[in-house]
């Protein structure tokens, strides 16, 4: 679902040009950082999601204004936020008026509004894996959610009663993201080790193909000679691992050596980790810290060998 057509927010009619809502030490945030920065398209400056003042209801040719929604808070387990994005979830787009959410669907729309600089292959063969890809990238999402608060937030991931109470009064019945069955099993501890290490897994196979293709052909960008959407997703989900202390480049050398040479690229480092420095270093931190004291996705790995 792109677009949202009638979107029950009163702000999304009053903004012009180009407003992005996200958070940028979320994944799902960071790949359409990276695309809008892939599309030349600056950031303007960023304010608080809901500010309505009149100088910030428009954001200029080639630019974005950001509207941070931070996850620390809460602030998308408010009403305001399920106004905007009924799943609950980062990010949002609004351009000229018109919501579009859903990371993968907003990158395409940006793809087509700003067609230079393509993110999906010409290609025909090409752009066949690079969906395919991206469409493994988006099942693995619930994975990396569970390995990030796991091994990366641990207890500053839990809800308290209250917010889960109301998380549960504001959630659509038919979210997909089943974001409050989520934070109530995290919140209360009622998800076992072994299904921490089980995602760990279905995330580690997803590599292991992708390292295979790189190692049957050479090819500089895994749909093949261009670089494209399926960059985008897995990279952000390394960046995502190698907060959490991941060794990459001990299982899968040639992934990492890929990852190496994206990001190298101005768009990520301007659209991604530019943007969110105290966060990357601290989580970093956090995980070699863990690892010193045996502890950490590390030792997960170790002890399920
Ligand atoms: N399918 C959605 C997934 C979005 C999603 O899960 N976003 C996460 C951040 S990466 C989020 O907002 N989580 C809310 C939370 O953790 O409270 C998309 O691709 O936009």
């Amino acid at each position: 679902m792109p677009l949202i057509a009638n979107p029950r927010s009163p702000l999304v009619p009053k903004l012009s040009g180009v407003h992005f809502f996200g958070f940028d030490p979320a994944p799902c945030s960071q790949r359409v950082g990276f695309a809008l920065a892939e599309k030349g398209l600056l950031r303007e400056r960023a304010v608080s999601f809901l500010n309505d003042s009149p100088k910030n209801l428009h954001a200029g040719k080639d630019r974005y204004l950001f509207r941070n929604v931070s996850l620390i808070k809460h602030d998308n387990l408010t009403e305001a936020w399920s106004q905007i994005q009924p799943n609950m979830v980062v990010p949002a787009l609004v351009h000229d008026g018109r919501l579009y959410v859903e990371s993968m669907d907003i990158i395409d729309y940006l793809d087509q509004a700003w067609p230079t600089n393509p993110l999906r292959p010409l290609n025909e063969n090409a752009a066949r894996l690079c969906d395919e890809l991206v469409q493994q990238g988006k099942d693995l999402h619930v994975s990396i959610r569970h390995i990030t608060f796991h091994w990366s937030l641990g207890v500053m991931g839990k809800i308290d009663a209250a917010t889960q109470t109301k998380l549960n009064e504001l959630q659509a019945d038919d979210s997909p993201e089943r974001l409050a069955e989520f934070y109530s099993q995290f919140s209360q501890n009622d998800i076992d080790e072994s299904e921490f290490v089980r995602h760990l897994h279905l995330l580690e196979s997803g590599y292991a193909t992708q390292e295979a293709r790189l190692a049957a052909d050479g090819r500089p960008f895994l749909a093949g000679d261009s670089f494209s959407t399926a960059d985008i997703i897995w990279a952000i989900k390394i960046l995502r691992l190698s907060e959490c202390g991941y060794p990459l480049a001990d299982k899968f050398p040639l992934l990492a050596s890929w990852y190496q040479r994206i990001a190298q690229r101005p768009a990520f480092r301007q659209g991604v980790v530019g943007r969110y420095r105290f966060f990357h270093h601290a989580f970093r931190f956090k995980a070699k810290i863990e690892h010193l004291f045996g502890k950490g996705i590390r030792s997960s790995i170790t002890a399920a060998a």
